[in-house]
């Protein structure tokens, strides 16, 4: 995949992308960044790439202009008939795993962030095919947002994340919070290790892990647990804790 950025700081988007996973990804050519400045595609002398907005009050909002200019410049690069624009927005469709997902089939994606107190309106209505937004809550501005979907996105590539069993893992625990963890030592400050996970019984393991998930679902984040696929012991689990939260 290849995931072009257009940006007025380049610079933020080269510390978290250059360790772990994601360098390991574009090593092996399994995807590739491209950090573009808006502002190398304005043509005045003061490199303006905001300006007032019609109707007065607000701030500054970004000028169309660059924002056409580098998208054209990206996509005539590009072979792909249909690349997705998308516009990181509070206003955007939220973002999720489920829109990772169909982000991720995409061989080719174009990403644009906006500062100030907004991005013209006519790249929303002419230039945009979608707007994301990651959350309900102010952030300075579009960065981090394109990160968040960049991490998230660049993980479900085949091949990005190690193993399949993880993989596999992940669509079998789908909708569910993860279960308790613990590594050595068995005993640490007289907190016990649960006596389960130091039996050697891979069948009890993962049942036990199976419950600690559903329960740490159900009393955490309920809602998540409509669209969990359990099976009917497990649904018959959940609404006996339902009752009693409490007890989870
Ligand atoms: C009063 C109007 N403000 C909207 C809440 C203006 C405004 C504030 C901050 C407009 C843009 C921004 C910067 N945020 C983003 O560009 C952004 C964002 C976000 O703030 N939250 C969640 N997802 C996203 S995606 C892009």
């Amino acid at each position: 995949m290849q995931i072009d950025v257009l940006t007025l700081f380049p610079e933020i988007f080269q510390g978290p992308f250059s360790v772990g996973i994601f360098r390991r990804a574009v090593e092996r050519n399994l995807v590739r960044l491209n950090i573009h400045n808006i502002r190398d595609y304005t043509d005045d002398k003061h490199h303006t790439v905001d300006d007032y907005s019609y109707g007065g009050g607000g701030g500054m909002v970004l000028k169309p202009e660059p924002i056409f200019e580098a998208v054209a410049a990206v996509t005539s690069t590009i072979k792909e008939a249909k690349v997705p624009v998308i516009l990181l927005t509070p206003q955007g469709r939220l973002f999720n795993q489920q829109l990772a997902g169909e982000l991720a089939a995409y061989p080719h994606l174009v990403l644009i962030c906006g500062r100030y107190e907004g991005v013209a309106e006519r790249v929303r209505e002419h230039l945009a095919s979608d707007e994301i937004s990651i959350g309900d809550y102010v952030l300075g501005g579009g960065d981090l947002a394109a990160m968040v979907v960049i991490d998230v996105v660049v993980r479900l590539l085949p091949g990005v994340i190690g193993s399949a069993a993880a993989t596999e893992e992940d669509s079998h625990t789908a909708g569910l919070l993860e279960y308790p963890q613990y590594t050595r030592p068995e005993v640490y400050r007289g907190w016990r290790v649960p006596k389960v996970l130091l039996s050697g019984n891979h069948a009890q393991i993962a049942q036990w892990r199976r419950e600690q998930s559903i329960l740490r679902t159900l009393k955490r984040r309920p809602e998540l647990l409509g669209k969990a696929s359990l099976s009917s012991v497990e649904r018959r689990l959940v609404d006996e804790a339902g009752s009693s939260v409490d007890s989870a």
